[in-house]
């Protein structure tokens, strides 16, 4: 049984407001036919197939004329799971369906056991066991209300996770002795999937991944996955990489550069294969779908690259960081003005306006612990340190913004009242 490992689609996401629906497309149809190509027996995507719990139409298109077409082929399971950014119950609710065609989606974590499928060869004989976790959240691991302290809360989760797939494994084995002795001469592989942070796993700046929490808390350690999974098909970090450097625990990464910090990196597929219960692995770069560039110096050097850019002829989308000195007040303007029409400039910015580090404290507070206005203020200290605030400006950016959080909420209740 031959396995393609991908993860992280994020099919809807635009890029500073841009849509990338073209580059998705592409991506799905470099995707379906290398599954033609690579004779693929299985395909699993490990989380964050959509950018948003309620993809667009178009995102939602792209997937199912996908789906049908893979499903044409000669892939003949593919098992989808649920990561931090999709909705288990969009991705749950074609289930029926998509059984039909051999396709399992997994989006609420159910009883681990459940999780558990055994996939057949083309000969209907059992060749491969599949442990298909989604993302699990805190509700699908405990229901004890926790009030305070992150720690004692993540440790529970921690917890809760390791008894997931502890389950998961059990019932692999149970299955593999039961195959044993039916076939005992070809021992019956397993594949874990799982959309988590494993400790040891490397992010970089501007990748796009949505922390579980905000700062490095929620990191798993990597003995969660027990001597009983051959391979483990990982999801969430959009970096293609092992973990603790073990051949058998593996992200595939994002196919597309999911932010500017990820230009220039190489994205690829995993394609696994068994010899027995011993994985090889092979990585397969995806081809880049649109060029992006970031460009950094001061009016003159961005502009000289810019009109070198525009004599190579092809679409870049770029990212501008102006480095020089004294504040050029109209620069999106001016770039936009002299950018010929292959360019397209996502974002502009000083040194300081991207790149601004956040504040220490923020280390291990649960985002969604926090109110708009705690991020909000968050955000007014981090100003204050570098520019100095004072009191009045303060007072006055919390009054705005109040202001504008109110209108927002009032314009969602009218649209509330609408759409009854
Ligand atoms: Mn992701």
């Amino acid at each position: 049984m031959k396995i393609l490992h991908t993860s992280d689609w994020h099919l809807g996401q635009a890029l500073y407001g841009r849509k990338r629906h073209e580059e998705f497309r592409l991506f799905l149809e470099w995707l379906a036919q290398t599954l033609r190509e690579e004779s693929v027996d299985v395909l699993l995507v490990a989380g964050d197939i959509f950018d948003s719990g309620l993809p667009s139409n178009q995102a939602q298109s792209l997937y199912y004329r996908f789906l049908c077409e893979a499903a044409k082929g000669p892939c003949r399971h593919i098992v989808l799971t649920a990561g931090n950014h999709d909705s288990p119950s969009f991705l749950d609710a074609p289930q029926a369906i998509l059984q039909a065609l051999d396709v399992h989606v997994i989006g609420h974590a159910l009883a681990p056991e459940k999780e558990v499928l055994l996939l057949n060869d083309a000969n209907g004989r059992p060749a491969l066991v599949i442990c298909a976790v989604p993302f699990l959240r805190d509700r699908d691991l405990y229901r004890i209300g926790i009030e305070d302290g992150t720690d004692e809360r993540d440790a529970l989760l921690a917890r809760g996770m390791h008894e997931h797939y502890r389950i998961c494994a059990e019932k692999a084995e149970s299955l593999r002795a039961e195959y044993a002795s039916r076939f005992p001469s070809s021992p019956l592989p397993v594949v874990a999937m799982g959309h988590l942070f494993a400790a040891g796993g490397a992010v970089a700046e501007g990748d796009g991944v949505r922390d579980l929490r905000i700062g490095s808390l929620g990191q798993i350690s990597a003995d969660i996955f027990s001597p009983t999974f051959d391979y483990v098909a990982l999801g969430h970090l959009h970096g293609p990489q092992k973990v603790n450097k073990e051949e058998r625990i593996r992200y595939s990464g994002s196919p597309l550069p999911m932010g500017f910090g990820e230009v220039g990196r190489p994205k690829s597929v995993c394609l696994v294969e068994f010899d027995g219960r011993t994985p090889s692995v092979r990585t397969l770069p995806v081809p880049l779908f649109q060029k992006m560039e970031k460009i950094s110096g001061d009016l003159p050097a961005i502009e000289a690259r810019m009109k070198d850019l525009d004599e190579l002829g092809e679409p870049v989308w770029l990212e501008v960081l102006y480095t020089g000195s004294g504040i050029v007040s109209d620069l999106r303007e001016r770039l936009l003005e002299k950018a010929g029409p292959k360019l397209e400039i996502l974002r502009v910015g000083t040194a300081h306006s991207l790149n601004a580090p956040s504040s220490e404290e923020d280390l291990g507070t649960a985002l969604e612990d926090m109110s708009v206005f705690d991020v909000f203020r968050r955000r007014l200290d981090d100003l204050e340190r570098q520019n100095g605030l004072d009191e009045e400006q303060r007072k006055s950016l919390l009054e705005t913004y109040a202001e504008a959080v109110n209108e927002l909420l009032q314009a969602d209740k009218g649209e509330d009242a609408c759409a009854y």
